[in-house]
């Protein structure tokens, strides 16, 4: 070939290796079942943008292996039946490769099991009720349970206060503030701290004064409170309403700033765990803060922080995966890929454990990361030093 029609055919060459390998790299896509509306919705929203935030990073680095990653983001409004609704259109319609959320472990009992029967890793980044990763082998979590970081609040709480004596209150209708509930109650007869009383309330319940009356007839030290973050935010404010000072000692539900929207300063003094915290200033923590501020203008808080490592476990997991195009045998090897990721991420370092057995069943991947507490000052959570 002379010199000249090389020339000629180059331009055409560089067009069509582009064009083949535009054609190779496809997008990824992952569902994200998030509660955008409704009571949840300041969780699902602080998720969504933690993922959005993340899948951006991603992508403007060339994306994973030169695929592109798509995030499909549904609804499923905090209700069970949405969230199954929501999770058969992204695995069976959208055929996304996988599937974040959905938000409330309430919801994600109700899901994931259809996850489980397709063979799709169900995701969560915020559910932290015990027996979420029992459902299944395909059901992995990045949220720390209550479980593991009960027992480290109430130590510091207690120790914080000198607390002799608490009461309980709890939703006793919803997975979480339920599983949450169990929890505290073994921990606190295992801390050897009697219970006053325990009071219970049902999901969109706004006057507690009835239980809040008992509750100060029996004198506790602080209120142990197993709730969702609005109701635990009328209850603060209810409580300080009697004339009531004790400090609140709480689950993951209370981590939201929605918290000190309803309850401003009353909620001060609250204590409560989490994996995150803005003040913890790994390169991580602070690029991911500093690009959320960025990107939303607002703060960001757990629920965002555990969806934006979410999404860079899986972009991690799928650097491994060779994908076929065959969506179920890709589905299948990113659930194989999944269990081995370790990240360093805004959370702080973070790695999978198989969650515990259960006869006759295979089951999924829990978190394990090191819980911190805060203590809530000034209308926010802060270190508990
Ligand atoms: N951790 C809780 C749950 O698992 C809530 C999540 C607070 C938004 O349901």
């Amino acid at each position: 070939m002379q010199f000249n029609t090389i020339l000629k055919t180059l331009p055409l060459l560089m067009l069509t290796t582009g064009l083949a390998s535009a054609a190779q790299a496809a997008d990824v896509k992952l569902g994200l079942a998030a509660a955008l509306t409704g009571p949840a919705a300041k969780y699902g929203v602080a998720i969504k943008n933690g993922f959005t935030l993340a899948a951006d990073e991603v992508n403007a680095a060339g994306g994973v292996n030169g695929n592109k990653l798509q995030l499909l983001i549904e609804d499923e409004q905090g209700k069970k039946e949405e969230a199954i609704n929501v999770f058969k259109k992204l695995i069976f319609k959208d055929k996304a490769l996988l599937v974040f959320g959905p938000t409330l472990s309430n919801s994600a009992f109700a899901a994931d099991p259809i996850a489980n029967a397709a063979k799709v890793v169900a995701f969560g980044t915020s559910n932290t009720a015990d027996g979420i990763t029992a459902m299944g082998p395909f059901t992995f979590r990045n949220s720390v349970m209550e479980a593991d970081v009960l027992p480290v609040t109430t130590r510091a709480a207690v120790k914080h206060f000198g607390i002799k004596k608490v009461a309980i209150i709890y939703g006793n209708d919803d997975a979480f503030t339920k599983s949450g509930y169990d929890v505290f109650k073994a921990t606190l007869a295992d801390q050897k701290i009697p219970v006053t009383t325990t009071e219970a309330y049902a999901k969109g319940d706004v006057d507690f004064k009835a239980q809040l009356t008992k509750i100060k007839a029996s004198n506790p030290d602080a209120i142990v409170c197993s709730c969702l973050t609005e109701e635990a935010a009328n209850i603060i404010l209810q409580t300080r309403a009697l004339g009531m000072k004790q400090p609140f000692i709480g689950g993951n539900g209370l981590n939201s700033p929605k918290l000190f929207d309803i309850a401003k300063g009353a909620g001060d003094d609250t204590i409560m765990g989490s994996p995150w915290s803005p003040e913890n200033l790994t390169p991580a923590n602070k690029a991911f803060i500093a690009a959320y501020k960025a990107k939303f203008g607002s703060d960001p808080d757990q629920f965002a922080a555990q969806a934006y490592d979410a999404l860079h476990v899986v972009a991690d997991a799928l650097k491994k995966v060779k994908l076929s195009g065959a969506i179920d045998k890709d589905r299948i090897a990113l659930q194989q890929a999944l269990p081995s990721v370790t990240i360093e991420g805004a959370t702080g370092k973070f790695a999978f454990r198989k969650a515990p057995p259960v006869t006759g069943k295979e089951v999924g991947y829990d978190a394990q990361q090191e819980a911190i507490v805060n203590i809530a000052k000034g209308g926010k959570f802060i270190l508990l030093k």
